[in-house]
Order: structure tokens, then C-alpha cells, then sequence
């Protein structure tokens, strides 16, 4: 064996071995990921069905435009909106977005990033700073209010608004939201990556609307609760469909990764049950199980005298951790102990991003390994019987090899 291939042995098991918490992480079909090793890896396709740069694109055309009813069918938006499924990631489809409807010196006003907002919504270190501005808008009590966004759009005047967070465990309702910022002459780009699978699926509110409603532009990445491989979807209201698509190519994409977009292809036909995932658990229920999922979870950390920022009604729970535990050594500790988390910050929060007073943990990820609700509970218990000084190194690293017993691995 070479050193890939004992690389790639050692990566698998150790996804195995883990119990991986990351909001933004999960597990896709082997047929997703077989796709992603296909040969529409190797085809060339510059363009866009029908109009393409090279020949042999006669199945690269058809693929294309499969996808494309997929992803509208799967968010049931296809009378209003259209997609381009090029993008490689969420962050150039946000990136697509700005430069198509922002001319240079526009604002872009987003949630601040301690409250959850991405950096790709032009926080503080983003490159694409050079060309626009940025303004934030916050929360109230760790949680979304209509009267602090609209005071932030009056006052800032932006040409877009961002909707969509990273870290924030809470829903919201998109369309409130829009009809604010439509009210003050900014465009609404919606960014679901986090919760795109909940809103496929009923279990979050839907960005897209019908007429003049809803989101103007929704982007996503369709690796996180979508479940399938890294890749990103930017949707737009179909009089911006032409401009978004002039935007992307030649833009973020020259020749499209058409491996990612078969890929893509096969989770949107196990969304929308047309294809199944190895457990057979419809996506629906599978939606159903990781919101379930993450109140579990929660209810066990904060048994064990843990709190969080806002009570959970996704796949996201936030911990805020007591002022004495440094979120680093604790992320590194819980590694030790094959738990795998991220570090966060919380709102308002005043460390720094390096070592910031948060903990974000999703539950995704596990339940695609078949976890359960009282699983999540003791698992949740666990964490917070450590995080709080109540329990030993030692004792956690049993319970998760119990944990880690009854888990699925499809690979
Ligand atoms: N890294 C992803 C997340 O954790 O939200 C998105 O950039």
C-alpha cells in the first residue's frame, strides 16, 4: 500500500471511529460517492446545454438539465424560479451572486458572524470587500427579530440582504423577512446551506415563493443536511436566471465539474425518494429523526448543566460554554475522545475567534450513521457531564465506545 492509500485507510477509519458532531458534515449514498469517481470526471463541457464550447456533450447536455429539474422538483419551486447547478461550493455561489446584482461600493447587509451569519456574507476579512460594503444586522436575546432587521435596513440601505446562518439553532420565516427587505428596495439572497435538507422536506421554511415573494436568489451547499456530495446550487427568480447563469460561466466555472453535478444528481433522486439511502429511511423520516435528533441532544447537555444560546429547532445546537472553559483545549480534549466538534462563537460574543465561548454541534451526520433519540441523550449527558468537571476522560472514552457500537458505517 502507498502512502495514499494508507492516507485514505486511516481517513476512513477514522470517520468511522469517531462520532462526528459537525453541523455541516455528513455521510453520502456510496452511489453518490462512486459518481464522484465516475467518468464525468472526465468530459470537458464549458457552456450550458445546448450551447457548449467542445463536442461530446451529448449526454454532458442531458445531465445537466436532469439535474436541474431535480433540484427545482426537490424545493417544489420550478413555476418560479430556475437554478444553475455549476457553482463548486456555497461560497461561490454567494460569490455569483454578489456579482451579479452588486455594482461596485453596493452594501450587503448580513447577520453579524458571532450570531451566526458565514463569512461568505462579507464579514470583516472577506476579499470581495475590495469591491462592496457590509453592514450587519443582529440579534435580541440570542434570537432574530423582525424590528432589529428592519432598523438595520433603513439605516444601511443595502442593494441585497443576506438570509441564512451557520450557527444559529433557532428557524425562521423567510417570508416576513423578504417582504421587509423588498419594502425597502434591497434584493433577498437566501442562503439555506445549513438547513436545506429541513426545507426539501417541510421541517423549515421555505425561501421560495410564489409572484414577487420570497427570496430573489437562494443558494446552498448540497453536502450538509441535503446529504450529498461538495457542491453548491444557486437558484434565482427566473428574470435573473440568465444573468446568474452569464455570471457563473465564465465566471466561478470554466469547464463545470460534471462528476460533482452527477453527484449532486443522485442525493436530489434520494430526496426526493426516487432513490434510496443504504438504510432505506426515506429522507423525509430521516429529516424528521435529525430535528428530533438534535432536541435530544440538547435536552442531555443541558441535564448535564450545560447551556445554550437558543433551544434548537433544526439540526444545530449551540452550547455557550462557563467563562473558566477555554473552547479550544476542550475541542482538542473531546477529540481524545473520539467526539468531533467545532469551536464557535456565540452572540455577543467578546474572546477571540481562535478561542471563542462556543461549542456548535449538529446532528446530521449521526443520524445518517442510524443513531437514536435516547442514543443523542446520553450522548448529550456525556458531553456536558465532562464539559462541566463531573465526569473523567476516562469514563466519557467508555461511553462512546458504546456509543460507537451500535453505529452504521455503509462504506
Ligand atoms: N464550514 C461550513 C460550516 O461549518 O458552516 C460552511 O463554511
Amino acid at each position: 500500500m502507498n502512502y495514499l492509500e494508507e492516507l485514505t485507510k486511516q481517513e476512513s477509519a477514522r470517520q468511522k471511529n469517531t462520532l462526528n458532531l459537525i453541523a455541516s458534515e455528513n455521510y453520502p449514498s456510496s452511489k453518490t460517492l462512486s459518481l464522484l469517481g465516475s467518468m464525468w470526471n472526465d468530459k470537458y463541457a464549458e457552456g450550458y446545454p445546448g450551447k457548449r464550447y467542445y463536442a461530446g456533450n451529448i449526454n454532458a447536455d442531458k445531465l445537466e438539465e436532469f439535474v436541474q429539474t431535480k433540484a427545482l422538483e426537490a424545493f417544489n419551486c420550478q413555476d418560479d424560479y430556475g437554478v444553475n447547478v455549476q457553482v463548486l461550493s456555497g461560497s461561490p455561489a454567494n460569490a455569483m451572486v454578489y456579482f451579479t446584482v452588486l455594482e461596485p461600493g453596493d452594501t450587503v447587509l448580513s447577520l453579524d458572524l458571532a450570531s451566526g451569519g458565514h463569512l461568505s456574507h462579507l464579514h470583516n476579512t472577506s476579499s470581495y470587500l475590495k469591491f462592496f460594503k457590509h453592514a450587519t444586522y443582529s440579534l435580541r436575546g440570542n434570537k432574530l427579530h423582525e424590528a432589529e432587521f428592519e432598523q438595520a435596513l433603513k439605516e444601511h440601505k443595502p442593494r441585497l440582504v443576506v438570509i441564512g446562518y451557520s450557527s444559529y439553532p433557532a428557524s425562521y420565516t423567510f417570508d416576513k423577512l423578504c417582504e421587509i427587505a423588498h419594502a425597502y428596495g434591497a434584493l433577498v439572497l437566501a442562503d439555506i446551506s445549513h438547513i436545506a435538507g429541513l426545507v426539501a422536506t417541510g421541517h423549515h421554511p421555505s425561501p421560495f415563493a410564489h409572484g414577487a415573494k420570497g427570496a430573489d436568489f437562494v443558494t446552498t451547499t448540497t453536502h450538509k443536511t441535503l446529504r450529498g456530495p461538495r457542491s453548491g446550487l444557486v437558484f434565482a427568480k427566473e428574470e435573473y436566471m440568465a444573468v446568474i447563469n452569464k455570471t457563473v460561466f465564465p465566471g466561478t466555472s470554466g469547464g463545470p465539474h460534471l462528476n460533482q453535478i452527477a453527484a449532486v444528481c443522485q442525493s436530489l433522486l434520494e430526496v426526493l425518494g426516487q432513490e434510496s439511502y443504504p438504510d432505506k429511511v426515506s429522507f423525509n423520516v430521516y429529516i424528521e429523526n435529525v430535528v428530533k435528533n438534535a432536541k435530544a441532544l440538547e435536552a442531555g447537555l443541558k441535564q448535564g448543566g450545560v447551556e445554550v444560546t437558543t433551544a434548537t429547532s433544526t439540526h444545530l445546537v449551540l452550547v455557550k460554554l462557563p467563562e473558566a472553559v477555554d473552547s479550544l483545549t476542550l475541542q482538542n480534549d473531546l477529540e481524545e475522545m473520539n467526539i468531533i466538534t467545532n469551536r464557535n462563537a456565540v452572540p455577543n460574543d467578546t474572546k477571540p475567534a481562535w478561542r471563542p465561548s462556543g461549542l456548535r454541534l449538529g446532528s446530521a451526520a449521526l443520524t445518517s450513521r442510524g443513531m437514536a433519540s435516547d442514543d443523542f441523550l446520553t450522548f448529550g449527558k456525556l458531553i456536558g457531564n465532562y464539559l462541566m468537571g463531573n465526569s473523567t476522560k476516562v469514563e466519557c472514552q467508555t461511553s462512546t465506545s458504546e456509543l460507537l457500537k451500535n453505529l452504521k458505517w455503509y462504506y
